[in-house]
C-alpha cells in the first residue's frame, strides 16, 4: 500500500494524475509535505507570506474570495512567487453546485480561478456531475490541460461534520471513476485501500499546541496525521501566519511533517 511507499515511487506508479505525479516529485525533490494556508485578508500580506515561507512549502493554499483588494496584481504576484520558489498552488474554493454553475464560478466573476489555481477542491453532494463539469472547464480554458487537478472533500476537520461512512465511500468510489483529474482528497486519514490506489491525501486540523479554536475547528499533530493516519500533506493556516516569525514556523513543521513521513515509511 502507499502508507509505506516513499513520494518517489509513488510518481511514477500507473494511473497517477499528472499533476499528482510533479506534485510527488516536488514534494521530494524539496522535501516537503507541508501546504500553508494563507488565510489573510490582503494581497500584501498573501505576497508577503508566499516569500517567507515559499521555500518550506509544497503548496499555497488560498482562499481568494476573504483578500479584500484580489485582482491582476494578486494573480501576478502569486504565479511569479509560486514558479520562482516551486510550490503549487490550491484555491480552496469548495464547489458544490450544479455543473453550469460551477463551470462559470471556476473559470469567470472577479476571481477566475482557473487562471491560476494548480488545484483546486468540491464536494461530491451535487452529484458526480461536478467532476465532469471542472475537468471539463479546465480542460477548454487551459492549454496545456494537465496542470489542473481536483480534490475531493471526503472528511472535514470539523467538529460534528457529516462527512462520515458511505459519503467518505462514495467520494473514494466516484475519484477512482476519474484518476486523471483527480489528484486525491482533503481528508483525516489515507483513503487509499484498494490495490491501485494512489490518491493523495491532504489533511488540515494540524496545528501544535492547540486543540481547537472555540469554533468547530479540531487540530491535530504532523506526527498523528501524517505518521499514524497516514495521510500525505499536512495543510497549516493559523499555526504559521498567526506566529510572529513565519519563516521559522514553516520550517519547524516542515520539519515535523517529513521526520513522521519518514518514520512511517522507515527510511
Ligand atoms: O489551520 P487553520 O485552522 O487556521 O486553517 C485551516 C484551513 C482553513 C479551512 O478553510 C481549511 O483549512 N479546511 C479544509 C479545506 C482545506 O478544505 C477542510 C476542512 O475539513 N477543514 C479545514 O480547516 O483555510
Amino acid at each position: 500500500a502507499t502508507i509505506t511507499q516513499s513520494y518517489q515511487e509513488r510518481a511514477s506508479l500507473p494511473k497517477t494524475s499528472p499533476v499528482a505525479s510533479y506534485l510527488l516529485r516536488l514534494i521530494a525533490a524539496k522535501q516537503t509535505n507541508l501546504c500553508v494556508s494563507a488565510d489573510v485578508s490582503t494581497t500584501r500580506e498573501l505576497l508577503q507570506l508566499a516569500e517567507e515561507v515559499g521555500d518550506s512549502i509544497c503548496m499555497l493554499k488560498t482562499h481568494a474570495d476573504i483578500i479584500n483588494d484580489f485582482g491582476p496584481r494578486t494573480i501576478e504576484g502569486l504565479k511569479e512567487i509560486a514558479a520562482k520558489k516551486h510550490f503549487l498552488v490550491f484555491e480552496d474554493r469548495k464547489f458544490g453546485d450544479i455543473g453550469s454553475t460551477v463551470q462559470k464560478q471556476f473559470t469567470a466573476g472577479p476571481l477566475q480561478i482557473v487562471r491560476w489555481a494548480n488545484i483546486i477542491n468540491a464536494h461530491i453532494f451535487p452529484g458526480p456531475a461536478i467532476i465532469t463539469a471542472l475537468s471539463q472547464a479546465a480542460h477548454d480554458a487551459v492549454k496545456p490541460p494537465l496542470l489542473r487537478s481536483l480534490l475531493i472533500l471526503a472528511e472535514m476537520s470539523s467538529a460534528g461534520n457529516l462527512m462520515t461512512g458511505s459519503y467518505t465511500e462514495q467520494c473514494v468510489v466516484e475519484a477512482r471513476k476519474n484518476p486523471e483529474f483527480v489528484m486525491g482528497f482533503i481528508a483525516q486519514r489515507t483513503l487509499n485501500e484498494q490495490p491501485g490506489d494512489n490518491f493523495i491525501t491532504m489533511t488540515p486540523g494540524v496545528q501544535i499546541g492547540a486543540t481547537g479554536d472555540g469554533l468547530g475547528q479540531q487540530y491535530n499533530t504532523p506526527e498523528k496525521v501524517i505518521g499514524e493516519a497516514g495521510t500525505d500533506i499536512i495543510i497549516v493556516g493559523r499555526g504559521v501566519y498567526g506566529a510572529q516569525d513565519k519563516r521559522a514556523k514553516a520550517e519547524e513543521y516542515r520539519v515535523r511533517a517529513w521526520k513522521a513521513y519518514e518514520g512511517r515509511i522507515g527510511a
